[in-house]
């Protein structure tokens, strides 16, 4: 394949440091992954599952290690500290050149480096984006075909000939203590060693499209979110989108493909996990979807809690580190089978019931974004989808209410910044920590998080209407420890709130922290739940507000100068309405 000079430059440097025993180029075809996965079959990286009940799918387990994103061994490598900012792990780029090319100097030694060519983003749009990673990995190369779209597409979509992100996978021995997962926003380059797992390995998702993403999204005036896009198609037929943040494994793909509670209203999914914002020409948002597939959580997947999910994994799916049956079937907890004798776990043991459990916490499949059914007609559009607002939903057993409604555009992103949550599965360490993370972007944000709450500021000020912003949280709890809301797909009633306050038909009464459904507003009608959850799920306690927002005074301090006085001064409004 003839790409550009400076790419093939790039792969030859590169293959010089890592010295492979042979170099392939990829061009994305199915003969190419059926390849692959013959080849992944016959060395035991991937199993067959049941042909006749899941044709073409397989299974993958990750070694134990190696299971989750680990965000203390991600760096940001810029010049001065202060552009990565006070979130970010930091190294000079010197530094992280001399300890992660020491790890990657003769790791593909004996082995094939794959390259790959792929596009973040539909084909012919110009808010898309090209990359070029190089791996060892062939499990990784299988994702990236179903993930993004890979081969000779790329060239077109290029703007000159260095306008592509580098980036540089190798598994070396798998160890946490010899893996990086480095980012040299200055240099457009990524460097990931130690790890063949989701986002630390598939470069084109969180390293690309969210780290670097980000970056480059500042320098030419756009937004690169972790945010689903879905549109809510009412009974008039009208569709609203709406982009959506939520932080690792709390939600985003189980709202994103809903099926609704409610007659007449339809979610149609664009995106699942990322999404690529532009001023569009009449001054509206538009949003792509930069993936091409869907790399979600499997546990508590069910034909219950996401029937459409259920459906688009039962072929062409790799699934990883799920339990398996005696037949040959993927399993994990929350499915809605019981688990059969003979099951085995994720590590391929015998299970027994009442121990660890059986699928991962974090395990997950990998489908193309076509293989679901609620999968929107303008998913692939070059001009993406106009969105018309944003929420930011986190997991707080208390204080956050089901949904509200920022005052105005500076209050909602001061909302986002200010988002607290439980931690997940979805990170190597401790679950159901609390902590800040703004906008669901800690892990992901490339540059100083000061700074981007200032870009998005001023990106509210560019448009002339901007969206409404909305905040949610689906994972109230009463005293017991239950969760308040039933979740999934009754959360269209909470959409359907939100869609109304957009084309201004939804009441709603004015609180200390913003705007939320007054009783009767939200759509109960067909759900069995006792009106006082409702309301506790709605209810806004000052005081208990008052002590959420304690500790958030000393985590904007630590930006400094960077902190944007709108920021500040939301945060003194809202303290100063909560005790008056
Ligand atoms: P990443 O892929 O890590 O970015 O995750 P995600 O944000 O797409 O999360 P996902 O939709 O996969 O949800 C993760 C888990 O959150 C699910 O397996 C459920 O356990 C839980 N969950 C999702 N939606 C709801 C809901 O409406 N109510 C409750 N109680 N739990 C939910
Ligand atoms: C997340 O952690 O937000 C994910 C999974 O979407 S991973 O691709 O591993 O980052
Ligand atoms: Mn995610």
């Amino acid at each position: 394949m003839a790409l550009t000079n400076f790419v093939e430059s790039w792969v030859d440097e590169t293959a010089g440091l890592t010295k492979p025993g042979r170099v392939v180029w990829c061009d994305g075809s199915k003969h190419e992954y059926d390849r692959l996965t013959e080849q992944m079959l016959a060395d035991g990286t991937i199993l067959s599952l049941n042909s006749r009940t899941y044709p073409n799918c397989y299974l993958h387990r990750s070694d134990p290690s190696d299971v989750a994103r680990t965000e203390q061994l991600t760096f940001i490598c810029t010049r001065s500290r202060d552009d990565a900012g006070p979130t970010n792990n930091w190294l000079a780029p010197a530094d992280a050149r001399r300890r992660v090319g020491g790890l990657l100097d003769g790791s593909m030694r004996g082995r094939t480096m794959y390259v790959i060519p792929y596009l973040m983003g539909p084909t012919g749009s110009a808010m898309s984006r090209v990359g070029v990673m190089v791996t060892d990995s062939a499990y990784v190369v299988a994702s990236m075909h179903m993930m993004t779209r890979v081969g000779e597409t790329v060239l077109s979509h290029m703007r000159h000939g260095a306008d592509f992100i580098a980036g540089a996978h190798s598994l070396g021995d798998l160890s946490p203590d010899r893996r990086f997962i480095a980012h040299f926003p200055e240099e457009r380059l990524i460097w990931s060693v130690g790890s063949g797992y989701g986002g630390n390995a598939l470069l084109g998702k969180k390293c690309h499209a969210l780290r670097l993403g980000s970056w480059q999204a500042r320098e030419e005036g756009w937004l690169a979110e972790h945010m689903l896009i879905l549109g809510l198609e009412d009974p008039e037929g009208r569709i609203t989108y709406l982009a959506a943040a939520m932080p690792s494994a709390s939600g985003k793909t189980n709202l994103s493909m809903l099926v609704s509670k409610l007659p007449g209203y339809r979610v149609w999914t664009v995106g699942d996990d990322i999404a690529w914002i532009h001023v569009g020409p009449d001054g509206q948002l538009r949003a792509i979807n930069p993936e091409r597939g869907f790399f979600g959580v499997a546990p508590q997947t069910s034909d219950q809690t996401n029937p459409n999910a259920m459906a688009m994994i039962r072929s062409n799916t790799i699934f990883t580190n799920v339990a398996a049956t005696p037949s040959g079937e993927p399993w994990w907890e929350g499915i809605g089978t019981p688990p059969p004798a003979g099951l085995l776990d994720w590590q391929g043991r015998q299970w027994a019931p009442g121990g660890a459990p059986a699928a991962h916490p974090n395990s997950r499949f990998t489908v193309p974004a076509e293989q679901c059914p609620s999968i929107a007609p303008s998913w692939e559009d070059p001009q993406g989808v106009p969105i018309s607002g944003f929420i930011f939903g986190s997991r707080l057993a208390r204080v956050q209410p089901l949904v509200s409604e920022a005052f105005d555009w500076d209050h909602g992103v001061f909302l986002g910044s200010a988002m607290g949550t439980e931690t997940t599965a979805a990170i190597t360490g401790k679950v159901g920590v609390v902590r800040r993370d703004p906008m669901a972007m800690l892990p992901f944000c490339g540059y100083n998080m000061g700074d981007y709450f200032g870009h998005w500021l001023g990106m509210g000020a560019r448009l002339r209407t901007p969206p409404r912003i909305f905040r949610v949280n689906w994972f109230r709890r009463d005293d017991s420890g239950r969760f308040l809301w039933p979740g999934y797909g009754d959360n269209v009633r909470v959409l359907k709130w939100i869609v109304d306050r957009i084309h201004g038909i939804a009441d709603a009464r004015e609180t200390p922290v913003g705007y939320v459904p007054t009783a009767g507003a939200l759509e109960l009608d067909g759900l069995n739940i006792a009106p006082d959850r409702v309301e506790a799920a709605l209810h806004v306690d000052g005081d208990e507000w008052l002590e959420s927002l304690q500790d958030l005074s000393e985590f904007y301090r630590q930006f400094g100068s960077r902190l944007p006085g709108a920021v500040a001064e939301e945060l003194a409004t809202t303290a100063r309405r909560l005790t008056t």
